[in-house]
């Protein structure tokens, strides 16, 4: 790299503690806030990135949590990036990955940073950095998730009328295969034709009750069952056997793991994340992988905030294909933005932000307001 290229010169940290619209009843967790990890990557040209690592559930969904992400980078990921290239992004994740082993999150994040200060140099939006969008839209599904059929149909009709999603996203797992069973059944009866209805049972079931459910689930009109068992090897096992596609999203861990489940013809469709794949660039690698095994692809969440929606929005962006498309609602599940301008979601998708880097400024104030720890001051 040149003498002159702008280096790294400060990276910070910040944990968003924020309400949730209600709780979100999933079969690993229940949560009643979602738990924000920001990064801030400062550069000797005085750009500033910002990034998110995010988990669902503290500790329950992965093996990282918002403190321990919080901790490594401070303690382990920034003096190997002080004083390094910042225009090098992907060297700098090669640097890091030497020197930091897994913690795919919070290389997602830092990675989401730098990203969003190169893009910021250059005055293209990150999108254009992995490889250039093929889409300014995305459709957005939306997850039921409230633990009461009744609520959660009245839910999606509200979703419905105000254009926002009409594609769902169910979770189950939770409670008996039956019970379930009825749940989803009577959310498709009520929806019928004006919306998808999808499930999510998060690794729930074994192997005879996900043969059991799937059989189930495609007579009640379900059109996509993700991550029923947690095993990769039984996922392909059960992949076709019945007149619903299956989704692997758990196994999922990056190119790795994407290329076993693809020689295995372990699934029909990948839920793509950028946190689970360790940042965007492995994520196109698993969609690359996807598109050569022909395997379909979702843009899954973490239940981020903007800044991780708003990444993984721009990664998507960039994908040949999308066929399931995706479900960057994270946002809307908190009763908070902390964007200066809200992300525009309508006509059942979101647009991807146009500007340099991630194309979003954040609100100091209420990421001061919600900081832990932090000087609380008073919303304006
Ligand atoms: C998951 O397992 O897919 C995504 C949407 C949602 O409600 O939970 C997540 C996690
Ligand atoms: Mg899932």
């Amino acid at each position: 790299s040149s003498a002159a290229a702008p280096v790294v010169t400060r990276v910070e940290t910040v944990i968003l503690d924020l309400p949730t619209i209600r709780p979100h009843k999933l079969s690993v967790a229940t949560m009643n806030g979602q738990v924000l990890t920001l990064v801030r990557i400062h550069c000797s040209d005085g750009i500033v990135g910002i990034g998110e690592c995010t988990t669902i559930g503290g500790l329950a969904y992965g093996g990282e949590s918002p403190e321990s992400m919080k901790t490594n980078i401070d303690t382990w990921f920034a003096p190997v990036m002080m004083g390094q290239d910042a225009t090098r992004v992907q060297a700098l994740m090669a640097r890091i990955g030497k020197m930091v082993r897994e913690n795919r999150f919070a290389k997602s994040a830092v990675e989401c940073a730098l990203l969003d200060a190169h893009g910021k140099r250059l005055g293209l939006p990150v999108s254009e950095l992995l490889g250039g969008r093929r889409r300014d839209r995305l459709p957005v599904a939306w997850t039921l998730a409230s633990g009461d059929t009744a609520r959660d149909i009245g839910e999606a009709e509200r979703m419905l009328d105000l254009r926002r999603h009409r594609v769902f996203k169910l979770k189950i797992g939770a409670r008996s295969i039956r019970e379930d069973i009825a749940h989803v059944a009577a959310i498709k009866a009520a929806l019928g034709d004006r919306a998808a209805v999808r499930v999510d049972v998060n690794m729930a079931w074994s192997e005879g009750d996900a043969a059991f459910g799937m059989a189930a689930l495609a007579d009640a009109g379900c059109d996509l069952v993700e991550q029923p068992v947690a095993s990769t090897a039984a996922l392909s096992r059960l992949v076709r056997r019945f007149p619903v596609a299956l989704m692997a999203d758990e196994s999922l861990t990056g190119p790795e793991s994407a290329f076993e489940i693809a020689r295995n013809q372990g699934a029909d469709v990948f839920a793509v994340k950028l946190e689970q794949s360790g940042g965007a660039f492995n994520a196109l690698r698993v969609a690359a992988i996807a598109d050569a095994a022909g395997i379909g692809l979702y843009g899954g969440t973490m239940l981020e905030g903007a800044v991780g929606t708003v990444i993984s929005a721009h990664a998507f962006a960039t994908f040949a294909n999308l066929q399931w498309g995706t479900e960057l609602f994270g946002p809307l599940l908190l009763t908070e933005d902390i964007l200066a301008e809200p992300l525009d979601y309508s006509g059942f998708e979101l647009t991807v932000p146009g500007g340099p880097g991630l194309g979003v400024t954040l609100d100091e104030d209420r990421v001061a307001f919600f900081a832990r720890d932090g000087i609380r001051k008073t919303i304006s």
